[in-house]
């Protein structure tokens, strides 16, 4: 009797772990990603933070402005310079704006 309940007891973690997976599968496709075209004004790579002077993103309907973005991997930075024109792709996580691809147009 007591084994049964021990086997109930692991099969709803499994359960739950599984159910808790599909719900962030699910959040992982739900996440909008947005592209768009810059000149590169500024890059910290020691925080992972690059100034972009980006053109308008209609999917976010956002004018042309210089803003900072963060960078998903410090790593993607490399191979980017200053004054470099780029396109990248980025997403809104916590509130900040995240670079998950970027590629000098050079
Ligand atoms: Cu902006």
């Amino acid at each position: 009797m007591k084994r049964n309940v021990r086997a109930v007891y692991i099969n709803i973690c499994l359960v739950s772990l599984l159910v808790g997976l599909v719900a962030m599968q699910f959040t992982i496709a739900a996440t909008v990603s947005h592209g768009g075209v810059a000149t590169v004004k500024a890059i910290d790579l020691d925080k992972g933070i690059v100034k972009l002077a980006h053109s308008p993103i209609a999917s976010l309907n956002w004018p042309a402005m210089t803003m900072n973005f963060k960078t998903k991997e410090r790593t993607l930075l490399q191979g980017i310079k200053v004054g470099d024109v780029v396109t990248f792709t980025f997403i809104q996580a916590n509130g900040d704006y995240v670079i998950t691809h970027i590629q000098s147009d050079r």
